[in-house]
């Protein structure tokens, strides 16, 4: 049934003549990530000078003007999450299939807004992945529910629309389980270099699914296993092999824990987990995580895996796992591999993430070397936190502009555009411990991973670098505290 819905038109064409700014200095409003398609017209659409009130800000956070004329359509043949917008010099209007849609449209038109003022233009655009990602590690540090949703609004500026949550880890674990409460009063205590870590209750992890959704950003949680798993070893000793509690945990090394994999009581452990975070997972997605169990024999991966995801499977969720878990010819069809080697892929990492699609899956980019956020900036002697924050592991120090130039169709033999999913930015908080430290090493590398992940193939640095600068300006309109790298031109702070 075709449905020609109209979610909202709001006609706000009180006042008599149409705006005319006069004296305005133009500045050249672009989006990120790049639009499709954007032919700007002559003149201009003022919303400047007019009360931060009435649905539109709402909708919005900007002014409205009594003057102008504002349509927000739902029900057009645009593509799936796109939309078209149209700035005239008295309205705007943004027509959208469906609602991620006119939520996308909606953060153009903020970017296209300086001062009050839009240009007259028309952009008809669409995304080119349907996963378009952040990752927050709150295990390594916990971020507290105020910090996780300031990430959410950060993050949909940028059109991104999964916030996958690494929620487990050594270090710590992070979510209430009922069934197995000892995860969060022994596990959560801890995190690196100490200083009490915590842990979201189940009313705080629905809180920001919530809020997420409220931006039309699906939550993916991960419990990451057998490996990384030191935490829940030492709250339940029973799921060590020897059954002797390791020592809490908050150094940084990965790779040395593992679940006990041939004892029934570790599988009846993630079957009561699985469901409880099920439970609480309105999204298609759980994230098994499946990475660096170097404390795990090969035999035992291999079962562990096969059990573990026709597990996870059973509760209606599609798994999603880091390539590592391509090693096993037995996942559940459609499972979803993360792929974070590099973009020249090193050893056996290609074929295992090919494994996913061989077994009817599909593939989330996020390369190391381009796309972890927490990998270091290049020195800057201006700004300290360039040498204090992140990791080199991964060909680091990453520039913003080695960020933006890759292609994710392009990395690995046999996953092309029709075998991805999306592509993801993770950033994990070894070496970061505030919300502030997060907005600096996501801020702008994280415009570059989502403009790759939204816009057409074949972007050039040369035209992404002027938009960035621009970006800037709503950065600092958010209050967001990104890194003002010397690689690109910003315009000048308003004092
Ligand atoms: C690798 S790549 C990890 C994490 C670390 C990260 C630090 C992958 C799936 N796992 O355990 O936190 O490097 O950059």
């Amino acid at each position: 049934m075709p449905r020609f819905t109209i979610l909202i038109v709001i006609t706000l064409l009180l006042g008599g003549c149409a705006p005319t700014p006069i004296g305005t200095t133009m500045k050249t409003a672009t989006v990120i990530p790049r639009p499709v398609s954007q032919i700007d017209g002559s003149g201009t659409l003022d919303l400047s000078g007019a009360t931060a009130a009435g649905p539109l800000a709402e909708l919005t956070g900007l002014p409205t003007s009594d003057s102008a004329n504002v349509v927000l359509a739902l029900g057009g043949n645009q593509k799936p999450g796109g939309y078209s917008l149209e700035v005239t010099t008295d309205g705007v209007t943004i027509e959208a299939a469906d609602e991620p849609g006119l939520f996308a449209g909606i953060q153009s038109f903020k970017q296209l807004t300086i001062d009050g003022v839009a240009h007259v233009t028309r952009i008809d655009d669409f995304p080119r992945f349907e996963y378009r990602g952040a990752m927050l590690d709150v295990a390594r540090h916990f971020f507290a529910v105020p910090d996780v949703k300031r990430y959410i609004d950060d993050i949909a500026m940028l059109k991104l629309n999964y916030l996958h949550l690494h929620l487990t880890d050594d270090q710590g674990w992070r979510l209430q389980i009922d069934s197995w409460p000892a995860l969060t009063e022994i596990g959560a205590s801890t995190q690196v270099n100490g200083g009490g870590g915590g842990f979201y209750t189940k009313a705080d992890y629905r809180e920001i699914v919530a809020y997420a959704a409220s931006k039309y950003i699906t939550i993916v949680p991960e419990i990451d296993v057998p490996g990384h798993t030191n935490a829940a070893l030492s709250a339940y000793p029973e799921l060590n092999c020897d059954g002797v509690a390791p020592a809490p945990y908050e150094g940084i090394e990965v790779g040395f824990s593992s679940l006990c994999i041939n004892s029934e009581r570790t599988y009846e452990f993630l079957d009561d987990v699985i469901r409880e975070v099920v439970e609480l997972t309105p999204g298609p997605y759980i994230h098994l995580g499946g990475d660096e169990s170097l404390a795990t024999t090969e035999s035992d991966y291999l079962a562990f895996v096969a059990r573990a995801t026709s597990l996870a499977a059973a509760h209606g969720k599609t798994i999603i796992g880091w390539h590592e878990m391509g090693r096993s010819t037995q996942l559940p069809a459609g499972t979803i591999g993360q792929y974070w080697n590099f973009t020249t892929p090193q050893e056996e990492h290609g074929e295992h993430t090919l494994a996913f699609v061989e077994q009817g899956g599909r593939v989330i980019m996020s390369p190391g070397d381009v796309a972890y956020l927490d990998m270091r900036y290049p020195p800057d002697a201006q700004e300290a936190r360039t040498s204090e924050f992140g990791l080199v592991w991964a060909n680091g120090p990453t520039s913003v502009r080695e960020a933006y130039e890759w292609d994710p169709a392009a990395l690995i033999d046999g996953i092309g555009e029709q075998q991805l999913l999306g592509i993801e930015a993770p950033i994990w908080t070894e070496t970061l411990t505030a919300i502030d430290d997060i907005e600096f090493m996501a801020f702008p590398r994280i415009a570059a991973i989502a403009e790759i992940a939204w816009s057409p193939a074949g972007g050039s640095w040369s035209e992404f670098e002027p938009r960035l600068a621009a970006f800037g300006t709503h950065l600092d309109a958010a209050g967001v505290r990104y890194y003002r790298t010397p690689e690109v031109s910003w315009i000048a702070a308003a004092s």
